[in-house]
């Protein structure tokens, strides 16, 4: 791969680490706080982990070093789906090694979590290093979706981990790759390995979230590549004047980067999946408010606009959600029968006898090509694969027939052209902004401290975010305590419970406030490219759902003078 102007400038680069970690490992003390308790479920969860359950929170503060400086080998695994700063992680992890000892060493793992059962790694050394840093992408090691969960797989993660000789393995992932995390770290307690296991929070979904972690990393950054182009768009529907832009954006179930994205440029219309489940809003009732919008600008002579769609909504409006379902259940139970059909009129009448009404009715009002989309292949673990479904095209036909009806009734006398897009894999390997660089570098560093303070089962956990990152809280959270339980695929499993967009939250209410006049008006903004060069309040801003919630979090525990 040949290098950029601009990836060459970003080498130069120093992230900036929290005060506690930027110093001589000498100079760094751990300490702890209370022992700890699970949300929910704390006697079924203290006893399936019997060695890690509920352990004190970790701080780094400044004072008399009491890490360990002895060499250390240590593994690192990227879990999941791209999310830019991963390579910073990786390099954080790298220098902190590097720092404690000189002898210490760092393997990656290639290719996610399997990596480690086949035992496939490479040595990560200062000079791979360097050619990574500050960059977007996974490409350094790799990244992988499959998940440790057999007998057999955790013994050959052991074995691997052995043959490595390694003290500690660090886990880069989201809700579920963190929850394997603390899987792993009980099983190598259990088997009495003294190999340690740290987690690190990443998705640009933004939903592994909760007091000890702010954000996960890649959020700030993804959100803000989508935002650019969204504001680019808006531009140019200001401009043109012809085209209202249906915009499906990443994020799975949680729709946090739909709203941040909607905070940051003043779509007229954005979906969130979170209150389309929570009012019970139906397919046609969610037309309904776009048309809303659409019709009564359309008064004012303004035939354009720009409706954001998050790609989790269809599993979150309740006719829809009992479909897929249905359908999951069907063709898990009957995929080979189904897997001989080719025609869709064969496929829907197959599914007649089998859907129950309301949901056959469904399937069948929807456009073909969509809902060939809904009888696509399962994903390996039997679902629908949501992102797959084009919903921003779906919600555009459904829309066009509805203004077609409104026009013959006189309701509506304006212009309709539609364009659709989906912006996902767009900005999850971008280069990290400054606030992922440092945040991302921090996590890793802070990551090494929590191997060299002796710890097991923790997350990496770096907070009071929206401060100089000298003011930065570096330090670890057990993660049993970030765990429940709850019915994955038939079973009862300990999970990380995601964080979907609460709707008395501080971003939810601040768009709400303001998305009224939008949908009339054209108020966009235009947040433009990412900058990573100039004045610190353009180029270090952190994310407006991450100002909104600490500054609602800060006016909530602020003590009345
Ligand atoms: P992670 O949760 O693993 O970080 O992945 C996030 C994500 O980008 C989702 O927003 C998206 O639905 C999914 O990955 C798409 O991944 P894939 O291309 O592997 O299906």
């Amino acid at each position: 791969m040949s290098v950029s102007v601009l990836q060459k400038a970003r080498y130069q680069y120093q992230p900036k680490l929290p005060g506690s970690l930027a110093r001589g490992i000498g100079e760094i003390a751990v300490s702890f706080g209370a022992a700890t308790e699970a949300a929910s479920d704390r006697d079924e969860l203290r006893e399936i982990f019997k060695h890690t359950y509920g352990k004190p929170p970790a701080v780094f503060a400044p004072g008399t070093g009491n890490l360990d400086t002895r060499p250390l080998k240590a593994a690192v695994i990227l879990s999941g789906g791209q999310a830019p700063g991963g390579h910073n992680v990786i390099a954080g992890l790298y220098d902190g090694l590097k720092k404690g000892c000189r002898d210490s060493a760092l393997y990656g793992i290639l290719g996610g979590p399997a990596g480690l059962i086949k035992n496939r790694s490479k040595i990560l050394d200062g000079e791979t290093i360097d050619r990574y840093r500050n960059t977007g992408g996974f490409d350094i090691i790799g990244s992988g979706r499959d998940k440790i969960e057999t007998p057999e797989q955790f013994a050959a993660s052991l074995d691997t981990a052995k043959r490595l000789g390694l003290d500690a393995v660090v886990i880069i992932g989201g809700d579920d790759s963190n929850t394997n995390a603390a899987l792993l770290a009980e099983y190598f307690e259990a088997e009495k390995s003294g190999i340690q296991v740290i987690g690190c929070p990443k998705t640009i979904d933004g939903d592994l979230k909760n007091e000890y972690i702010e954000t996960s990393f890649g959020f700030d950054t993804a959100a803000k590549t989508y935002s650019e182009l969204i504001g680019n768009i808006e531009r140019d529907a200001a401009s043109a004047r012809k085209y209202w832009h249906f915009i499906k954006l990443m994020g799975r179930a949680a729709s946090h980067i739909a709203l941040e994205c909607a905070l940051q440029t003043r779509p007229n219309v954005c979906l969130i999946s979170e209150e389309v489940e929570a009012r019970g809003f139906s397919l046609q009732e969610i037309v309904e408010q776009i048309c809303s919008s659409i019709v009564r600008r359309a008064e004012r002579g303004d035939n354009f606009g720009v409706v954001l769609i998050p790609e989790g909504v269809v599993e979150f409006i309740p006719e829809v959600s009992l479909l897929i379902d249905e359908l999951n259940d069907i063709l898990a139970g009957e995929g080979a029968a189904f897997a001989h059909l080719d025609l869709l009129g064969d496929q829907l009448a197959w599914l007649d006898g089998k859907l129950t009404a309301p949901s056959a009715l469904v399937l069948r009002s929807l456009p073909p090509p969509i809902a060939r989309e809904f009888l696509m292949d399962r994903d390996p673990h039997g679902n629908v694969q949501v992102s797959r479904i084009e919903t921003e095209k779906l919600l555009m036909g459904m829309v066009e027939r509805r203004l077609a009806l409104m026009k013959k009734e006189g309701t509506y006398g304006g212009t309709f052209s539609a364009l659709a897009h989906f912006f996902g894999y767009e900005g999850r390997c971008a280069f990290p902004s400054n606030f992922d660089a440092d945040y991302c570098y921090s996590l890793g560093f802070n990551a090494f401290a929590l191997i060299a303070a002796g710890l097991t089962g923790y997350i990496s956990s770096v907070r009071n975010l929206v401060s100089p990152a000298s003011e930065w809280i570096a330090g670890g959270a057990p993660l049993t305590m970030m765990m429940n339980l709850e019915r994955r695929r038939g079973h009862t499993k300990p999970v990380i419970r995601k964080a979907l967009v609460e709707l008395m939250g501080a971003p939810f209410r601040a768009f709400a406030e303001e998305r009224d006049v939008w949908a009339l008006e054209t108020s966009f903004a235009f947040p433009g490219s990412i900058q990573y060069f100039g004045p610190a309040e353009v180029s270090d801003a952190p994310s407006k759902t991450l100002l909104l919630e600490q500054r609602d979090r800060a006016e909530k525990t602020a003590v009345p003078s």
